[in-house]
């Protein structure tokens, strides 16, 4: 071997790292990667001490494709919602967040040359995922109602069932959804998803239905399961995350659930990868999910006090954003708000910066020069779209309320020198 070995390939999502060590570099006011910088409720944290302070078995290897107490209560938790009886032990996998979750699935689903349409803005990992897998990429973009009419909640963009239409062929594999959208906020309608099952069903295809936001709605609105709709469990792949359910994002405990023959597929992958995940945390879930299934609908449920608590933070941002002349667009759900940045006026044509989208520039500046971090949202679009939407960037609003107000702070200042 000669010269200096250089890395095979950049991935695609560097700029994840790259704008976090920027957050850290500078000390911003963090409202950048979607994470609470509050605790877990104290229910999960005492069950994570109790695994923990638990029997010798509790530090050994669990089952490879999930802890048996987490299956259980994960298939008897979501079977009641989705009204179908889920086998703990053939239909759910626990993996390493929903990451991992997202990369068995396509690895394990799509092959060489398959389609899979992907609905933009989409979490980005969708798109370098598939390629490892050899599936190409068909994007179709949500749009506001009224193209051009100032649209201000995410209940606005939407899909046109003629263009979903035409973009299923003989070579459609799969569709990925994400519902609480991640950046956008929308919240799939029951409309909406059937049209999209209806599409699926006729095509004889895939849904791959990323939902780690499920329990953050807001306004009323109800997240709707794609696996609920009629004929749609048998061809949904359902993704979850322990991280977002139970603002635990570092415990990395994430499930797909489906029915058995896509599952097994999924289980090769997950062997041959990482084969089980970490008992401890699997354990403490399980102990939080038991004490949901009994609480569920109550007020004392965290699936109700947790979003009850960010529509509060949401509605907090929003009116800031609003304040200073940053049009956000209200989400239904999620951890974040985008907000339009045309109004701010700064000179940004560095030489070292020229070939980065509108937004990746602006972020830099605002980290670095007024102490904020967010993320741009042109990183949420394929490349063919991405220029149409360099001029929003994204705020995680599941903050304590002093990091909202230092960046409210912030915000003020800068639509002073406007
Ligand atoms: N799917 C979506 C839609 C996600 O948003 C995430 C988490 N990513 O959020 C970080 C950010 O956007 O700032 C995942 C999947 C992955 O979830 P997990 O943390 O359980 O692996």
């Amino acid at each position: 071997m000669s010269g200096e070995l250089q890395p095979r390939r950049t991935s695609s999502r560097h700029v994840w790292i790259q704008f976090t060590q920027l957050a850290a570099d500078y000390k911003a006011v963090n409202l950048g990667q979607g994470f609470p910088d509050f605790s877990p409720p104290e229910f999960v944290k005492e069950a994570f001490c109790k695994a923990v302070s638990g029997g010798h078995q509790m530090h050994q290897y669990t089952r490879a494709f999930g802890h048996p107490r987490l299956v259980k209560i994960l298939a008897k938790f979501f079977g009641r919602i989705v009204g179908h009886e889920i086998d703990p032990f053939e239909d759910v996998l626990v993996t390493v967040g929903a990451y991992q979750a997202l990369y068995c699935a396509f690895q394990a689903l799509i092959d060489e040359g398959d389609e899979v349409i992907i609905v933009e803005p989409f979490f980005d990992c969708y798109q370098p995922m598939l390629k490892m897998a050899g599936g190409k990429a068909v994007y179709i973009p949500l749009r506001p109602k009224v193209e051009g009419s100032t649209v201000l909640s995410s209940g606005d963009w939407v899909l046109s069932p003629e263009e979903l239409a035409s973009k299923f062929t003989p070579r459609t594999k799969a569709i990925v959804i994400n519902t609480p959208n991640n950046p956008l906020g929308k919240v799939f309608k029951r409309e909406e998803l059937q049209m999209i099952a209806d599409l699926c069903i006729k095509h004889d295809v895939l849904c791959i239905s990323d939902e780690v936001y499920e329990w953050l709605t807001y306004d009323g609105i109800k997240h709707v399961k794609m696996a609920s709709l009629p004929g749609m469990w048998e061809r949904t792949i359902t993704i979850g995350s322990a991280g977002k359910t139970f603002s635990a994002t570092g415990w990395k405990v994430g499930w797909v659930i489906g029915s058995v023959h896509h599952i097994n597929n999924l289980k090769i992958t997950h062997d041959d990868c990482v084969y089980q995940c970490p008992t401890t945390a699997q354990e403490a879930v399980a102990r939080g999910f038991e004490r949901e299934y009994e609480l569920f609908g109550t007020p004392e449920s965290y699936f109700q006090q947790l979003p009850a608590m960010l529509h509060q933070k949401r509605d907090k941002l929003a009116s800031c954003l609003q304040s200073v002349g940053l049009q956000p667009i209200v989400p239904e759900g999620g951890y974040f708000i985008i907000a339009d940045i045309s109004s701010v006026k700064v000179d940004l044509n560095d030489q070292n910066t020229k070939d980065e989208p509108y937004d990746f520039k602006f972020v830099k500046w605002l980290t670095k020069e007024k102490g904020l971090a967010t993320m741009p949202v042109s990183l949420f679009y394929s490349p063919e779209h991405s220029t149409k939407f360099d001029k929003y960037i994204r705020f995680c609003f599941v903050k304590e309320d002093s990091t909202l107000n230092a960046a409210d702070d912030i915000l003020k200042k800068l639509s002073q020198t406007q």
